[in-house]
């Protein structure tokens, strides 16, 4: 038997539950890749808030690219549960914030309304990088934009502007630098080439301010979803399994109203740019090199690799000596407390987060994980041994074709056909390379990850 409105009340007592009447509420959020991230994370802070009594914060959720989340949730009604995992027992509760799923491309019309609703104020995002449809240099890519969400925000801000709606908060919840500055001026880019009427509107009226966002969320496996039926005696297809811990950093800045997201956990600052850093480039950062160096060494997940006494000293070095040495903190901002937690975190042996899952989509991520801080180091003269040592390791990923998924998939294969091993470093990381970074490697950085790649 199915998790949904009608068995709800056969689920043990230790379950907790959303404590407001869904269907009296409006929707007030449209999320573009209701995975399970987002689930774990902003779907999860609005439950808390409509289970306190704040109202109208329904989401919609939109899946760009395939129906598979539709087909988990909307038989269930929305519904799904959230079991946090620690050493401990697994606690789980039901959420109830997600009305429906809506699959691009098959339920635009119904998409329009509810980016249209006056009582819409909020579009998320959680599309990961590569949804952002950027060019090497950072730009619009317009061809990728029409398969991603400007087409559809494009339309809504048309009609909006016409029928006098106010505008809308678009918040971004990838992890990417500055996040909601750069999906203003992607949009922005788009907007120029698709509707300059629709500009100036967004413009004024619409605003992105930037976020951090953190909840690690390793995929769900069926083996998980099979364990929690038989321990809640109901089947939730859309079961999501998560740490305890979860981190909002957002700016205070929306064009019009918001939950009160900060009662129940998020923290609204002024500016989020040391916050942001400090996740991309400690855990994110620490994230990539396990998986590039776990995975050559036999690891399957982040606690193995981080039980790896080897790997750790490096993760450890990458962290303290290399990422949070290369910006300056918030005042208060306790970087060595940081790696510490992060540590722990890592070390969780019941989460099972997969290295594997970390390692898609490298060409995008590394960027700001690891480029940016090598690019501060050398105007130090530094040499940040721990962050080359993993991008050697995603060199050799890349030269033995060992991809999980990776939008450049094809262009860096056949970068490493023609270049070889002499080649490659001034192929990826100089002037018109495919990756986005303003890191030139030094000779002898090149003469390091040179000998790295050739073992
Ligand atoms: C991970 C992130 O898959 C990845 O690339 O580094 O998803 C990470 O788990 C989250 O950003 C944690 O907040």
């Amino acid at each position: 038997m199915r998790l949904d409105p009608d068995t709800l009340d056969r689920l043990p007592p230790n379950v907790a539950r959303f404590a407001y009447d869904r269907d009296a509420q409006k929707v007030g959020i449209v999320h573009f890749g209701i995975g399970a991230f987002h689930r774990a994370h902003l779907a999860w802070y609005t439950d808390a808030a409509m289970s306190a009594g704040e109202r109208d914060w329904m989401i919609t959720g939109v899946s760009l690219r395939s129906d598979a989340v539709a087909r988990q949730l909307n038989p269930q009604g929305g519904l799904y549960t959230l079991t946090e995992r620690a050493a401990g027992e697994d606690v789980t509760r039901v959420a109830g914030a997600v009305r429906d799923v809506l699959v691009a491309g098959r339920s635009d019309a119904r998409l329009a309304i509810g980016l249209i609703a006056p009582s819409t104020h909020i579009v998320s995002f959680t599309v990961t990088e590569k949804g952002y449809a950027r060019a090497a240099d950072g730009s619009l890519d317009l061809g990728l934009a029409e398969a991603s969400f400007y087409p559809h925000l494009t339309r809504a801000f048309e009609e909006r502007r016409q029928a006098g709606i106010p505008g809308l908060t678009l918040l971004s919840c990838d992890n990417l630098p500055a996040n909601g500055d750069t999906l203003r001026r992607l949009m922005c880019e788009y907007l120029v080439a698709k509707s300059p009427d629709a500009l100036g509107w967004f413009e004024s009226e619409c605003n992105c301010p930037n976020a951090m966002v953190d909840r690690i969320v390793p995929a769900t496996t069926d083996a998980d979803i099979d364990a929690l039926a038989s321990r809640i005696g109901l089947r939730d297809e859309g079961a999501v399994f998560t740490e305890p811990f979860s981190q909002w950093v957002i700016e205070d800045r929306f064009a019009g109203p918001r939950p009160g997201w900060d009662h129940y956990g998020a923290q609204f600052v002024a500016d989020v740019a040391p916050y942001e850093t400090a996740k991309l480039r400690m855990l994110n950062g620490a994230h990539s090199a396990m998986a590039y160096l776990g995975l050559e060494r036999g690891h399957e997940f982040v606690h193995e690799a981080i039980a790896d006494p080897e790997l750790r000293a490096l993760v450890e070095r990458l962290m303290r000596d290399e990422a949070a040495t290369s910006f300056e903190p918030a005042p208060g901002q306790d970087l060595d407390a940081y790696a510490k937690a992060l540590l722990e975190r890592f070390a969780n042996p019941a989460l099972n987060h997969r290295l594997a899952q970390i390692a898609m989509d490298g060409s995008q991520k590394i960027p700001q994980r690891w480029l940016a801080s090598l690019a501060v180091h050398q105007t130090r003269s530094n040499k940040p041994i721990a962050t080359l040592t993993a991008l050697a390791a995603w060199l050799r990923h890349v030269r033995d074709g060992l991809f999980v998924d990776d939008p450049l998939k094809e262009e860096l294969a056949t970068t490493w056909r023609k270049q070889g091993v002499d080649g490659i470093v001034p192929a990826l990381f100089g002037d018109n390379a495919p990756i986005a970074s303003n890191w030139r490697p030094s000779p002898a950085e090149k003469a390091f990850l040179e000998a790295e790649t050739a073992r």
